[in-house]
């Protein structure tokens, strides 16, 4: 059986959402991050850089949250990534640019108001930070004014993947900036069954959707 390495309302939360919509056993790791988990010598034998999701197969160790969604919707012949052509570019891209870009700007921030010692300073940085996550969330948004999920009609990995990023506000001093379309797509995400579970399991508050 397939095991999961998480923390709950992570990035890893996706791979969780996946397993579920997948309808795969697995057993749950949980990593406490927060407690230095993440640094244990057999944690960093699977993953040397301390970092959830970790998902184990038969015989194989997978990481990095993108790898782990291809994985898992091409063994499983999902439709939550088209197979080929524009289709699946498409949907690669959207989730590249979650997985990438998008989280890229939150651990920027995150970097920040951890290592910033003056107080002035960490806000400067942390508002142009927020001002180029606000940016990513509006072209999001303007995809989901014509869209009803970010590739067009079908939910595909990519809007799992936005959905978890987007809870991540109460870790700042001040939430980003999630549209009304962005918000109509995360409240179709978590009524899913899949999300409905794993946010139960991972005992999250979700707050991006209000
Ligand atoms: N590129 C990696 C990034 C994974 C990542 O940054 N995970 C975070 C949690 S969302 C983590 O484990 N951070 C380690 C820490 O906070 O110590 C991926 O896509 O899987």
């Amino acid at each position: 059986m397939q095991q999961l390495y998480y923390t709950p309302g992570a990035l890893s939360l996706a791979i969780h959402v996946l397993l579920n919509e997948l309808n795969l056993p697995y057993e749950r790791k949980p990593i406490d991050l927060k407690n230095g988990e993440g640094q244990t010598p057999e944690f960093l034998k699977l993953n040397p850089r301390g970092q959830v999701p970790v998902l184990v197969t038969d015989n194989q160790v997978i990481r990095e949250t993108a790898a782990i969604i291809v994985y898992l919707t091409d063994e499983y012949n999902s439709i939550l990534m088209p197979r080929s052509g524009k289709a699946r570019a498409n949907a690669l891209e959207w989730l590249m640019f979650a997985n990438s870009t998008l989280h890229n700007a939150y651990s920027k921030a995150t970097f920040v108001l951890k290592n910033t010692e003056d107080a002035t300073v960490k806000m400067q940085l942390f508002n142009a930070i927020l001002a180029e996550i606000n940016k990513l969330w509006a072209e999001v948004d303007a995809i989901l004014a014509k869209n009803r999920f970010i590739c067009g009609k079908d939910f595909t990995a990519a809007d799992i993947l936005l959905t978890v990023i987007a809870n991540w506000g109460d870790h700042h001093p001040v939430r980003p900036t999630i549209g009304e379309n962005t918000k109509r797509m995360l409240r179709d995400a978590i009524s899913r069954p899949a999300f409905v579970k794993a946010i139960k399991v991972e005992q999250i508050d979700y707050k991006a959707a209000a």
